[in-house]
């Protein structure tokens, strides 16, 4: 493995990785690179997002009955047309999307499936905090032919690689190939990804939790528990925890991924129809729970291993605790009553 340079370009990271992987042809690289210059129009558009008619809601709703953001709706579309023409796709799956879109068989089509949660966090768009972009890539299954909901519906530790774009007070990009988790920061003068977070990991406990307590009362007993636990006084484990909720996942994750600690959503009786907790399993939960694990974190759905989980449909939703192991395993401890 070469020494880690920090401040060489995504692209010479990507081009060293390639080279280091036996038989690679080049297109996974090159996917990449397509996401990437998505990702930096979407930086554009968000950075000015103050000053021109892109705040707001388009006046629709998605898959999940939730009002559309105009640039939830810029994000996936730009996503979706530069890699569908890539030739190194089949299929792109969207949180935005009821169903896969994949490119038609007379197009150039490549082995890779992509999905994405194009612009996460959209109820922070119009208040200027972070929102970002998840990604997660999966080798198709079958050598051609139409792709089938099979293919799609697979285990997170199945991926070939997952991660996301940040747009925060600076834009980053977090990914891995399966190789530990590296971190690059935009710099805006030169338009290029330059890396900033060599190796990624985590701390095995962290000091900080992140959830979103105005759900307590519909929470069961145990979660409620383990957060009144986090709150009692202690200095031999650090307690009371900092309480840190952005409300953008990939916000609260990536704070939590640099300076450990637990961010949970957990399952709540708040809404009927969703007896499982908001956060979706293909576009949210996996993606972060192999780069958590990547960087020597875990994450759970309070009792199982959240990259062994069988999607059963497109937009699963599942309860997630992510962030480093020893408060993740913590919060397994009072969710199956041991503690
Ligand atoms: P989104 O993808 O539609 O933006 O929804 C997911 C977001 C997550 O980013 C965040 O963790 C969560 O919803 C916040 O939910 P809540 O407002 O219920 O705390
Ligand atoms: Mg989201």
């Amino acid at each position: 493995m070469p020494v880690k340079e920090v401040g060489i370009t995504v692209t010479e990271h990507l081009l060293r990785e390639q080279r280091e992987t036996p038989y690679a042809t080049g297109a996974f690289t090159q996917l990449l690179n397509e996401l990437i210059v998505a990702a930096k129009i979407i930086h554009r558009e968000v950075s000015k997002a103050g000053l021109v008619d892109i705040l707001g809601s388009t006046g629709s709703r998605n898959v999940y009955g939730e009002q559309v953001q105009k640039l939830d709706d810029f994000a996936n579309h730009t996503i979706i047309r530069r890699v569908m023409h890539t030739g190194h796709v089949c299929a792109i799956a969207s949180e935005e999307d009821a169903d896969i879109v994949e490119v038609p068989q007379e197009y150039p089509r490549g082995p890779y499936i992509l999905l994405i949660d194009p612009l996460d966090g959209s109820s922070n768009i119009d208040v200027n905090a972070s929102i970002g972009t998840i990604f997660s890539i999966h080798r198709r299954l079958k050598d051609d032919g139409p792709v089938t909901l099979d293919e799609v519906l697979r285990k997170g530790s199945e991926q070939v690689a997952a991660g996301y774009f940040i747009y925060g007070s600076s834009t980053m990009l977090v990914y891995s190939t399966g190789k530990g988790v590296n971190g690059f920061t935009l710099n805006p003068g030169l338009g290029e990804f330059l890396l900033s977070h060599p190796n990624i990991t985590m701390p095995e406990r962290g000091k900080i939790y992140s959830v979103n307590e105005g759900n307590y009362a519909y929470w069961d007993e145990p979660v409620r528990r383990y957060v009144d636990y986090l709150k009692t006084p202690d200095p031999e484990t650090s307690r009371p925890y900092t309480s840190r909720y952005i409300g953008t996942l990939v916000g609260d994750f990536h704070r939590n991924l640099l300076k450990g600690g637990i961010f949970m959503y957990p399952a709540d009786r708040k809404d009927p129809k969703k007896p499982r907790g908001k956060l979706r399993l293909l576009f949210e939960a996996a993606p972060l729970a192999f780069i958590a694990e990547q960087a020597g974190g875990t994450a759970s759905d309070g009792s199982r291993r959240i990259l062994d989980l069988e999607p059963e449909t497109l937009h699963d939703r599942v309860p997630l605790f992510i962030g480093s192991k020893d408060d993740v395993v913590t919060a397994e401890k009072f969710l199956s009553g041991e503690l």
